[in-house]
């Protein structure tokens, strides 16, 4: 087999998506996604302008190879630009690869490990009683495990509150990407948050008992000695995860917090490499493993670091975010199926539009995830729906400080 075309598509229903379509000589075509919250013509452009160029003529069942020949011809290593760009390729190989076998794609990597896929959603409320509603509403539709947000008293934007007023009106659930020109100024108080959160957690398990499994996202707001104080203050309620609890460039900081408090771990929604993880890893400093596959070069990488973590009793929790398509969302699930080391998955609904654009073949019952049985990875683009909605410049927020200086997102 032969790839005779390589294509990019940028589109925006409900939010921005960047799309590779890869298509042989034999009329099979696979769909990788390359989409990077904020940043997403980048990567369109490293695609077209460098990789396409270097596909055609190439044979699509040579994955390892055609990765390989990708991260180490460019000679500039990682970045989360080229780790997308080489993730769409090589996600879009494993569609082709799995098609032309009549599989899907999780039986290329070694068949089912489990029956389902547990997911987790996201509550958020700007008091108690609207968080309550939240985390009642996701019950409700059959979620299992939660992640808890909200807002804190004296702080007016928050990460993670859905119900906070969107500046285009257009939040369909917690998106935290705004199309607008500029990107949106937050506030931050590390000591409010600190002071508000374990009064939120222990408010939750009193109203739904010691069983749900709950999930916070610090959001890389926290110094090393304040987000072990944290973990410390939440273990009496027993989170699956504390996570982001710190900002990802230090690695070395995940030690001082593992040394204060046995509340578990998650990193890595923003690395792009294994090499990233080398020391969070191997000094067993984290719990589970938050990268995504749209943003780690593709199920190929994906797997080596799930295996790499594995040997450590270090499970996957794979970043399932809006801004990862429905194409990006598909490998996930695959992946999640397939390895042993499986931890839980994230998973936000994408909206209406979303789903008119990418048809798919996922299911969700029970609070559990499955990619389905079509052959490959189960996603179709139906680019007329695609063409109907243009890209649109979108930012996500950044944060300052009561006198002004810029924090952490
Ligand atoms: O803010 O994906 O755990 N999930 C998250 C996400 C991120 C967005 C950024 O693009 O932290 O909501
Ligand atoms: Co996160």
């Amino acid at each position: 087999m032969k790839i005779v075309a390589a294509d990019v598509n940028v589109t925006s229903p409900d939010r921005n998506f960047v799309t590779l379509k890869i298509t042989t000589d034999e009329g099979i075509t696979g769909l990788g996604d390359g989409t990077l919250n904020g940043r997403e013509l980048s990567v369109a452009s490293y695609l077209a302008d460098h990789v396409v160029p270097l596909l055609i003529g190439r044979d699509p069942h040579r994955i390892e190879d055609t990765w390989q020949f990708l991260y180490r011809s460019a000679y500039w290593r990682r970045g989360p630009v080229t780790m997308a760009a080489i993730a769409a390729v090589d996600v879009a190989l494993w569609d082709i690869k799995a098609k032309a076998a009549g599989m899907p794609l999780y039986q290329l990597l070694g068949g089912a490990s489990r029956a389902g896929i547990m997911a987790y959603g996201h509550a958020s409320g700007r008091d108690l009683p609207e968080l309550f509603d939240s985390i009642r509403r996701h019950l409700d539709e059959g979620f299992r495990s939660i992640r808890v947000q909200t807002s804190v008293p004296g702080i007016n934007a928050v990460y993670g509150v859905a119900a906070q007023t969107s500046v285009d009106g257009k939040r369909y659930d917690y998106e935290p990407a705004q199309r607008t020109a500029l990107p949106v100024e937050e506030d931050w108080d590390t000591r409010a948050y600190l002071r508000h959160l374990p009064t939120v957690f222990e408010a939750v398990r009193n109203e739904f008992g010691p069983e749900l499994p709950l999930l916070h996202d610090g959001h890389h707001r926290m110094t090393p000695i304040q987000a072990a104080k944290l973990g410390k203050a939440l273990e009496p309620y027993d989170l699956f995860w504390l996570e982001d609890c710190t900002p990802a460039e230090n690695q070395e900081a995940l030690r001082l917090v593992r040394q204060h408090t046995t509340t578990p771990l998650a990193i890595g929604e923003v690395f792009n490499t294994v090499w990233d993880y080398q020391t969070l890893i191997r000094e067993q400093l984290i719990d589970y493993v938050r990268s995504a596959v749209t943003h780690t070069g593709g199920i190929t990488a994906m797997r080596k670091l799930l295996d790499f973590a594995a040997q450590y009793q270090i499970k996957s929790g794979i970043h399932g975010p809006t801004d990862i398509s429905p194409v990006g969302m598909a490998a996930a699930l695959h992946l999640d199926l397939a390895i042993h080391n499986f931890g839980i998955q994230e998973y936000m609904k994408h909206g209406p539009l979303t789903d008119e654009v990418f048809r798919q073949s996922f299911t969700f019952t029970d609070g559990y995830l499955h990619p389905g049985e079509q052959p490959g990875l189960g996603v179709e683009l139906d680019e007329e729906a695609a063409a109907r909605f243009p890209y649109q410049p979108a930012y996500l927020p950044f944060n300052r400080l009561q006198d002004g200086t810029v924090h952490d997102w």
